[in-house]
């Protein structure tokens, strides 16, 4: 609980910061949800939202707290909206999670904690010409979005996701072994995760597959601090620099540090992408960070890293 407080307060300086109310419209069906699922009655937001007023009034000048406590206002009336809304939507639809027909199986021998068959299945696809992306888009990640859903509903226990995600890093570290590696025909990129940001495995995939088409890569996984992501990037500028986001809370890490790469000069130069489930879902969001593009997965990442390194050398 003390952790989800945090990550409140974190979530809703985001949609101060970025001024986007569809942002609440999006999160507070999934929190009614999650909580539900939990055992929590619906009768805990109200008197959660009283606090946070509260507290609101306690910490801030009535001028700054006005427009705060106007938002924790509307929020309260809309009460049974969301309980309505956290009935009948998801977060991340089927349509967009891109289920496919081995989902389910898939996502049954990750739950069971079955590496070696995880390990055999990952072998076979790997062996097709575009396996390795195939197996992390089409199999891996839908597998782990039914795994998220089944969380979510509360079906599944924190162990058993953690498991399903551990078995997924494996695989990966498996295939990387087994790829042959294109020479280096286009730029070097840098992929990384914001700080407080824990969700690497969407931006591994990127990485190996940006690798696998070219582009020298250097990943740097979850949870960067900012001072030493901009001091790696001065001490050798990449061409293209990724950054990942699963957590809309620390979507305000992204805009932060996108503007402190604009404003020094020998960072301006730099084309950065952004993506992830933070980033997906409200186009104006992402646009918001200030960065050059996004990308939905990790072929589109793909497709749209080599468009830029081809516009660049044909100005
Ligand atoms: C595994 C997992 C974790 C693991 C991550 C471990 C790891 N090593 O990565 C751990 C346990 C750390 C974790 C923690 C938390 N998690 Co979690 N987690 C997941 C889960 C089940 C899978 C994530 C994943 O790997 N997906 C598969 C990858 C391949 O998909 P992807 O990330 O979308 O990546 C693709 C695209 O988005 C895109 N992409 C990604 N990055 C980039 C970067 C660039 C540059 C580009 C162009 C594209 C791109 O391309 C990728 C490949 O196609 C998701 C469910 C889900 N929907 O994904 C929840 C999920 C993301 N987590 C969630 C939550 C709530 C949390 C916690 C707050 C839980 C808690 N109470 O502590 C914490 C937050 C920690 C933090 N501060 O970051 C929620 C977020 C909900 C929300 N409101 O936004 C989700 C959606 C689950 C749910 N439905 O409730 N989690």
């Amino acid at each position: 609980m003390r952790d989800n407080h945090k990550n409140h307060a974190a979530f809703m300086a985001t949609v101060f910061a970025f001024n986007n109310l569809e942002l609440l419209c999006r999160v507070v069906p999934w929190v009614y949800r999650t909580y539900e699922s939990r055992g929590f009655s619906f009768d805990y937001f109200p008197v959660e939202l009283t606090a946070w007023q509260e507290a609101v009034r306690q910490h801030l000048e009535p001028v700054l707290a006005g427009p705060i406590l106007a938002i924790y206002e509307w929020m309260m009336a809309h009460h049974q909206d969301w309980i309505t809304l956290s009935r009948t939507t998801t977060l991340v639809s089927e349509q967009r999670a891109g289920f496919q027909e081995n989902t389910k199986a898939w996502a049954r021998t990750l739950l069971k904690g079955d590496t070696r068959k995880s390990m055999e299945l990952a072998a076979e696809s790997g062996k097709k010409s575009n396996g390795v992306a195939s197996l992390y888009l089409d199999a891996l990640q839908p597998a782990l979005y039914r795994v998220e859903n089944l969380w979510e509903e509360g079906s599944i226990s924190a162990a058993q996701e953690h498991l399903s995600t551990a078995i997924v890093s494996r695989v990966m570290a498996s295939m990387y072994d087994r790829i042959t590696w294109p020479e280096h025909v286009l730029g070097r990129a840098l992929i990384a995760c914001t700080a407080d940001e824990f969700h690497e495995i969407g931006a591994r995939m990127v990485a190996d597959l940006l690798e696998m088409d070219g582009w020298n890569v250097t990943f740097l996984g979850a949870n960067t601090p900012e001072a030493d992501l901009l001091n790696l990037l001065a001490s050798d500028p990449p061409n293209l620099l990724g950054i990942s986001v699963s957590m809309m809370f620390n979507l305000k890490h992204v805009r932060d540090l996108i503007t402190r790469i604009r404003s020094t000069p020998d960072l301006a130069h730099i084309r950065i992408l952004v993506g992830g489930q933070g980033t997906a879902g409200i186009e104006s969001l992402w646009q918001a960070t200030g960065a050059d593009g996004w990308a939905g997965n990790g072929r589109e990442a793909v497709a749209l890293a080599r468009q830029w390194w081809i516009e660049k050398g044909e100005r």
